[in-house]
């Protein structure tokens, strides 16, 4: 076990050894040929090009390599599209396949060569990704993408990407070879409910100049509508539509997307919604001629919700134009795809799906960043699916570890590995500190349990070490306790790099919930060395004073959980390392503890998790239930079985800081109960009673009178006033702390 270990840490400190300069390159080209020769990138170079048949886009590309562009130079790069006299030469070399290129780097000159503009676009990027540590590399390179259209779709709820975010989004897709940006954010009014509005100036003008970032880093910029929450099926809302697409297309907008997802009632029909897009593609994207084809997302997105009987999707199949796509998220909300989720779905919509994958998107998860790999997609889908785009998190410059990733999964699917992708996608997200970048990123890795049942990979370097700590291996411990202390290095290394502002912004509260984890690990495991021998290494690092150390600890990371002012709008906890090292810790705390009260007689509490919260009640059925922090809502979990409610039997919260309440309701699964509760809150010393009432006869949930928001209290207790048992169900019981 121990030599494992070892051998697992010098793997780790002789990393990856140094890489050729086509390794840089991301995604991974197709067919490459080298000889490893390494040479310095020249100090400048001439550009021999058709210059009228030359995008200025590409030529810009270009310009920002770092070897100065000379009239005359003995280095000289060509560069053209299959049919420039330029590069008539090489036109057998040429992948005939769309944005595919050839290129020929030697010591003496460049070739690149597109099959068409995106490819000679791409061909450059290939090269500047290879000179990225100003080298280069002698090799001829043919490549082309699997899948036509890879990119993302800004589709979350939350907070929308900035402006900033959006340009620097594009960017990071023409550097990767991504060639789809859809907008769709959940959250921009224009696009959901104000979606028969035009947009007003300044977001109008700000959505015109992502047009021509996105043209600039060949990328389509798709702007989704999402009229299902209100739509009527009338000539009136149609038109509406219409209207709104040629505002957009006059904005300089050329590719569309209609969503349809998380609706219900009228919008939600196949045969409506598929007339409507059908009408749109033959008054508007056949009329116009320079629009690409249009994209759907049904309501019925997985199979998860998909209703055979009610024939949604097969209507679609059927009915849709043919040349509409249809987006797809899988077997589930949240899924990866492999080869039979593409079978199902493409023979009922009768064409290739349009992957929509809900990664790393965390709108649902809220607590933790994603900053893993993007893994366990099928590598022999590339012919099934007619493009594939990622739901990114709200935190756009962090999505791009996982984005680094789909971009090289789409563009070569059989070679993607995604280990080697993701720790190259650290050095290219933050170049001056990537070492730590990675040792945080190792813990925010998993989701935690979510109502989608998504988990990922996380921990896994720990588990044979946690394992072993857990069995009283002391070098595991001290192991443990150097996975907390690089932790922490990384976390001040992380809070004072400023090369990547935005990175670090969106990263901020989970780096200061780092380092809290990392000295609650470095209390722990010191704990457990101590709570064995009576090693005392001087007077304050005693067993009891780490012991008091831990408790603090819990504390501050459940109080900077719950701080809003350390969180950014719309996140509800920070949570990182929850797959394995905090679990390990906190097995570690009590294991430690018991065998001290053991040695010792004392009567240390041996519970790791801090909870402000304690439930007491009369009711037996009651006692044991847990109590939960979910943002600001608190909950009793609910129980499974009738509980027999005693006369006067009360069930009482206590915190240990005053609340101040916002609401609450709960269900006892019996209609109108109300009558036969009291509820009170312990307010300067005494107990105030709040009314309670039903909105309905027929709706077993109890609501509070309004003089409940705005009071703060300490304690609130529930009593059975009616002076005998009332038989209820304990469905749910929460409150929401302003
Ligand atoms: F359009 C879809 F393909 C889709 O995934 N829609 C939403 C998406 O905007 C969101 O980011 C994503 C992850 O939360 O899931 C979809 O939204 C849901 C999914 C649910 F299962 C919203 C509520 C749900 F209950």
């Amino acid at each position: 076990m121990n030599k494992k270990i070892l051998t697992l840490g010098l793997m780790l400190f002789a990393g990856l050894g140094a890489t050729a300069q086509v390794c840089l390159v991301n995604p991974v080209p197709q067919e490459v040929n080298t000889t490893e020769t390494i040479f310095d990138a020249p100090a400048q170079w001439s550009i021999n090009a058709d210059k009228n048949n030359l995008s200025g886009h590409i030529y810009d590309a270009l310009a920002t390599a770092s070897p100065e562009i000379a009239k005359k130079s003995n280095f000289k790069v060509t560069i053209g599209i299959r049919g420039d006299k330029q590069v008539s030469k090489y036109k057998k070399l040429i992948p005939a396949k769309t944005e595919g290129y050839y290129l020929k780097v030697t010591d003496k000159e460049i070739v690149i060569a597109g099959n068409d503009e995106s490819g000679l676009f791409y061909g450059v990027q290939t090269l500047l990704g290879m000179m990225k540590e100003g080298k280069l590399e002698a090799c001829t390179i043919t490549d082309w993408p699997d899948v036509p259209f890879r990119g993302t779709v800004e589709g979350f709820y939350g907070t929308p990407w900035s402006h900033e975010a959006r340009k620097s989004q594009l960017e990071f897709y023409g550097r990767n070879k991504m060639n789809v940006y859809i907008y769709g954010p959940k959250d921009d009014p224009w696009h959901r409910d104000k979606w028969r509005e035009p947009y007003p100036e300044v977001e109008a003008n700000r959505i015109a100049e992502l047009v021509e970032v996105a043209k600039k880093n060949s990328v389509n910029f798709y702007w989704a509508i999402h009229p299902g929450v209100d739509i009527k099926w009338n000539d009136e809302d149609r038109d509406f539509l219409m209207a709104k697409l040629e505002v957009m297309y006059q904005l300089g907008v050329r590719s569309f997307a209609v969503f349809f997802d998380d609706i219900w009632g009228e919008g939600a029909k196949a045969d409506k919604q598929a007339a409507l897009l059908n009408y749109i593609d033959d008054n508007f994207v056949q009329v116009k001629k320079d629009v690409a084809p249009l994209i759907l997302c049904p309501t019925e997105y997985n199979k998860g919700w998909a209703n055979e009987q009610g024939g949604y999707l097969r209507t679609l199949g059927k009915n849709l134009n043919k040349g509409i796509e249809v987006m797809w998220t899988g077997n589930s909300v949240v899924a990866c795809i492999d080869k039979p989720t593409m079978e199902w779905i493409n023979e009922r919509i009768e064409r290739k799906g349009y992957i929509w994958l809900n990664f790393p998107v965390n709108d649902f998860v809220r607590d933790h960043i994603l900053m893993g790999p993007a893994y366990g997609n099928g590598l022999d889908i590339a012919t099934d699916v007619s493009g594939f785009v990622s739901n990114p998190m709200e935190y756009a410059e962090t999505s791009k570890i996982s984005l680094y990733g789909i971009a090289d999964y789409c563009w070569n699917m059989e070679a993607y590995d995604y280990q080697s992708n993701w720790e190259k996608s650290l050095k290219d997200i933050l170049p001056s500190n990537h070492e730590a970048l990675r040792t945080f990123a190792l813990y925010n890795k998993d989701l935690g349990p979510n109502g989608h049942g998504f988990r990922r990979e996380e921990g896994e370097e720990l588990k044979d070490i946690a394992e072993a700590a857990l069995n009283g291996d002391f070098f595991a411990v001290g192991m443990l306790n150097s996975a907390c202390y690089e932790l922490e290095i990384a976390c001040d290394i992380l809070l004072n790099d400023n090369s990547n502002a935005p990175l670090l912004h969106e990263l901020r509260p989970w780096i200061i919930q780092g380092k809290n984890l990392a000295a609650y690990g470095a209390a722990v495991c010191t704990m457990r060395m101590l709570s064995d021998g009576n090693a005392t290494t001087s007077k304050l690092i005693t067993f009891e004073n780490l012991y008091q150390q831990a408790r603090s600890l819990q504390k501050q990371m459940f109080d900077l959980e719950n701080n809003k002012a350390m969180r950014h709008p719309y996140q509800i906890g920070t949570k990182l390392g929850t797959k394995v090292m905090l679990p390990t810790l906190n097995k570690l705390f009590t294991l430690a503890t018991e065998k001290y009260n053991e040695k010792k007689g004392t009567d240390l509490n041996t519970t790791a998790e801090y909870n402000p919260y304690k439930l007491t009640s009369s009711v037996k059925q009651l006692a044991l239930l847990p109590v939960k922090l979910n943002g600001d809502r608190v909950e009793i979990a609910s129980a499974l079985e009738v509980i027999n409610w005693q006369a006067d039997g009360e069930l009482m919260i206590e915190s240990e800081t005053p609340i101040t309440f916002q609401g609450m309701d709960f269900n006892f699964g019996v209609n109108g109960v109300a009558k036969h509760f009291r509820l009170e809150l312990f307010v300067n010393g005494a107990w105030k009673e709040v009314s309670l009432l039903h909105y309905r006869e027929d709706d077993p949930v109890i609501h509070t009178g309004n003089e409940l928001g705005g009071m703060t209290a300490t304690k609130l207790r529930i009593t059975n006033k009616s002076g005998e048992e009332q038989k209820v169900y304990f469905k749910s019981f929460s409150f929401i702390r302003r």
